[in-house]
């Protein structure tokens, strides 16, 4: 493949535009983006991308986030496109690629799955990144002014967080178009094991803390205003996560994050985490069956602590934002009602509901395919709202029909004002976020479905 560079001075000018997918709005028709739709929070995968481009190789840069805007594959103008690639959005890329790649414009497939599933995303680009590109990126934008662009690239994980000294770009984003524009990681990677989860896969189970002094240079700018951390799992080292909170108190920040259920023994964690400005946790319960959280291999969710620890962080002004999956082994068709009714009971301030999805490179997925119940490598399928194995516990018409009407029955009014004004940290902004997620569900669930039927 031949590059062009067009040479201003010393100068090097090379035109890049970095893309993140997402299937969701796009699978449901453009009315979103015609009403100018927005995201809840900023995606920091493109901006960290960017951050990592020598600014002294005078690369022009642009991003696109489908999540706020559509993509025109015909009417970009780069010399380089760079595509961020889940599972469920594989199969678009592959075809963007393809197409692009017939323009002449250079084609780099990188996230999670071209990491997880690298022979399949070979076929289709110029070279593929696996796993974090901090350190890769920078030296494949070299390779390609040198005109020695290898196959494929990889950091080794430690290595990457090590050398990520920059803030991630977020002007380049259309930071209007988000509710949240400010968000950032401290963390990277989880030292669990769960058993559908593709991040141990990802980051080959390791667990990385930037510095704390360099994070709180980061936020400083941003005092005042409300922050989200991306992180899977930031509290798993808790003099650490401790030390960070106690640095970030006179920020005066207000701040969403992820918890874990290993916090709810731990008061000192809540008291800092409400004095450094904790607003709300996205906490990953997983399942109200006990045996289905085992099955997961969370086995730190202890479900009869779920409400006591929801309680204690309402109490605290701190909202809760939990996701549930359905569809594990132990699962019986009673598990929809259960859950929203425990949703309910809790006053769980924000819900997600996900229908379990074996992603490949996990236990679970190896698993299932051993056991020959994987029915579809279809990956536009495996969005969290269908059952692309055959579970054993219902049937599979069960399983997307239970989820359909548990993602309506907890987005009605009745149960959006029940949890908003039933819960101690319930304020306009919960109200907001249970408007958008009401939304999310009337796009996720299809018009077809019958939710009286199953009311009954
Ligand atoms: C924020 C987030 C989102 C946001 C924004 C997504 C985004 N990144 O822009 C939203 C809410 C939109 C989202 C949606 C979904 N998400 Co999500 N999300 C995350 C989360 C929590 C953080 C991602 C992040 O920003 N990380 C920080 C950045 C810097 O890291 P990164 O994205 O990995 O990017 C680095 C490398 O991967 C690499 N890289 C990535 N892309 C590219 C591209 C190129 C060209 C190159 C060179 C390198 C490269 O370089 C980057 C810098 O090092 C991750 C979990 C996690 N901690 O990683 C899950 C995660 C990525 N999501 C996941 C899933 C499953 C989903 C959903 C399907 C969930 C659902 N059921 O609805 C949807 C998919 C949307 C769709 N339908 O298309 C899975 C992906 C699994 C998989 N095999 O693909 C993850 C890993 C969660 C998990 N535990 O399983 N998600
Ligand atoms: S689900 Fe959460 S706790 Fe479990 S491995 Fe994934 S990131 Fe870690």
């Amino acid at each position: 493949m031949n590059f062009c560079i067009v040479t201003e001075g010393l100068d090097t000018y090379m035109k890049i535009t970095l893309i993140q997918l997402y299937n969701t709005f796009v699978q449901q028709g453009q009315i979103w983006y015609a009403k100018k739709r927005k995201m809840g929070y900023a995606p920091t995968t493109l901006p960290s991308l960017a951050a990592s481009i020598p600014k002294e190789l005078g690369v022009e840069i642009t991003l696109i986030d489908e999540g706020v805007e559509l993509v025109d594959v015909d009417a970009i103008d780069a010399d380089v496109v760079g595509l961020s690639v889940m599972t469920p959005n594989a199969f678009r890329a592959y075809e963007m690629a393809d197409k692009l790649r017939k323009r002449g414009i250079i084609t780099i497939l990188g996230g999670f799955h071209p990491t997880l599933m690298p022979d399949e995303a070979r076929e289709h680009a110029d070279a593929i990144v696996r796993g974090f590109a901090e350190v890769s990126f920078p030296k494949l934008i070299n390779d390609i002014i040198k005109n020695k662009l290898q196959k494929e690239y990889s950091d080794s994980c430690a290595e990457t967080f090590e050398h990520q000294m920059y803030a991630p770009m977020r002007e380049k984003l259309k930071l209007k178009r988000y509710f949240l524009p400010t968000t950032l990681e401290l963390t990277r990677g989880c030292v669990n094991q769960c058993s559908f989860c593709s991040i141990p896969a990802f980051c080959e189970g390791r667990y990385l803390k930037r510095d704390i002094d360099q994070v709180i240079e980061e936020l400083r700018p941003f005092s005042r205003k409300r922050i989200t951390f991306l992180d899977s799992s930031p509290p798993e080292d808790s003099g650490y996560i401790k030390e960070f909170y106690r640095k970030l108190i006179p920020l005066k920040l207000k701040w969403y994050s992820c918890a874990t259920m290993k916090q709810a023994a731990d008061e000192e964690w809540l008291d800092l985490a409400v004095r450094s400005g904790c607003k709300g946790v996205l906490i990953g319960f997983e399942s109200i069956h006990k045996e289905s959280v085992q099955e997961g291999r969370k086995l730190f969710n202890q479900v009869d602590k779920y409400a006591q620890f929801i309680y204690n962080l309402h109490k605290k002004g701190i909202a809760v934002l939990g996701t549930f999956m359905f569809g594990f082994d132990h699962d019986k068709p009673d598990i929809f009602r259960r859950t929203a009714e425990f949703v309910d009971k809790t006053r769980m301030d924000l819900i997600h509901y996900a229908i379990f999805t074996p992603f490949p490179g996990t236990p679970d997925f190896k698993r299932l395919e051993r056991e020959g119940r994987i029915i579809t490598r279809n990956w536009a399928l495996y969005d969290g709202t269908h059952a692309v194995y055959n579970p054993s516990g219902m049937s599979r018409e069960q399983l997307e029909n239970g989820y359909f009407w548990a993602s309506k029955r907890s987005h009605t009014m009745r149960s959006v004002f029940t949890r908003t004004f039933g819960s101690a940290a319930g304020s306009l902004f919960t109200l907001l976020g249970n408007v958008g997620f009401r939304q999310l569900a009337n796009v996720l669930v299809p018009t077809t479905f019958n939710y009286e039927e199953y009311e009954d």
